[in-house]
């Protein structure tokens, strides 16, 4: 990942260390919400973890917060079917900031009813939601961008909200392949000109590219002079 300190950037900061601070310190989960009706008052800034079923963004925000079970992880799509929050930094309502784990998207074998109802909530959350500052949009890094992760990208175009593509499972692609399926996946955010010009390549398992994640997070709160 190249370094991005340019214009607007607070300068000066070692970002890494920053980052890695924040997710060592206290995270809790706080909050489940199944409608539009039922989130959390809004409070401290939100970033949220989005993708495919299974694509691993529950088993990205433990990685992150460096815990085993936090936000609960499984084989079987579908795991996770709530928007869930936790928070970052100290207890509500002192936290720093919120991580969302949201309900994964693109998986066939539930029913009709239900993935309208979750398309619907992450719709109102991803439009009506101001204190939400990214969505890291996960993607499957064995596979790369599939037709669901483009509709995706409009949702998010058409809601203003600052978004960036993380790969994952970065521990089961060659390392002769990481650099094409980078290529690839920056070919196909080319007519996304609202989604963050970098791709971070993480592994839940082996850690690779979690600090730089942390740090991508700590700049964004720096840049909101948080
Ligand atoms: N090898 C490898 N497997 C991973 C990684 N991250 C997640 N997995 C596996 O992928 C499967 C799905 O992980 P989850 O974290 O539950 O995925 P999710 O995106 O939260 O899934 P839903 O909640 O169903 O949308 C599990 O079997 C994880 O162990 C990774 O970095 N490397
Ligand atoms: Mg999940």
């Amino acid at each position: 990942m190249q370094d991005r300190d340019g214009e607007g950037e607070p300068q000066g900061r070692d970002f890494a260390e920053e980052g890695r601070k924040l997710f060592a310190g206290h995270c809790d989960f706080i909050w489940a919400a199944d409608k539009i009706d039922g989130l959390p008052p809004m409070g401290p800034p939100e970033i949220a973890f989005a993708g495919r079923s299974n694509v691993g963004k529950s088993s990205l925000l433990n990685a992150l917060t460096n815990r085993k079970a936090l936000a609960r992880t499984s084989h079987t799509p579908g795991r996770t079917q709530q928007l869930n929050f936790f928070a970052l930094g100290a207890e509500p309502p002192n936290e720093r900031m919120r991580l969302i784990d949201m309900p994964g998207y693109g998986y066939a074998a539930v029913s009709k009813t239900k993935i309208e109802s979750w398309t619907k909530l992450m719709r109102s959350y991803l439009r009506g939601r101001s204190t939400l500052k990214r969505v890291y949009v996960l993607v499957d890094g064995r596979h790369g961008l599939k037709d669901v992760d483009q509709e995706m990208f409009k949702l998010l175009d058409t809601s203003a909200v600052s978004y960036q593509i993380v790969l994952t499972k970065r521990d089961e692609v060659k390392k002769s392949e990481v650099e094409s399926r980078i290529a690839k996946v920056l070919e196909g955010l080319a007519k996304h000109p609202a989604a963050h010009p970098e791709v971070i390549f993480t592994s839940s398992q082996t850690g690779e590219g979690i600090p730089e994640l942390r740090a991508g997070v700590a700049r964004l709160l720096a840049q909101m002079g948080m």
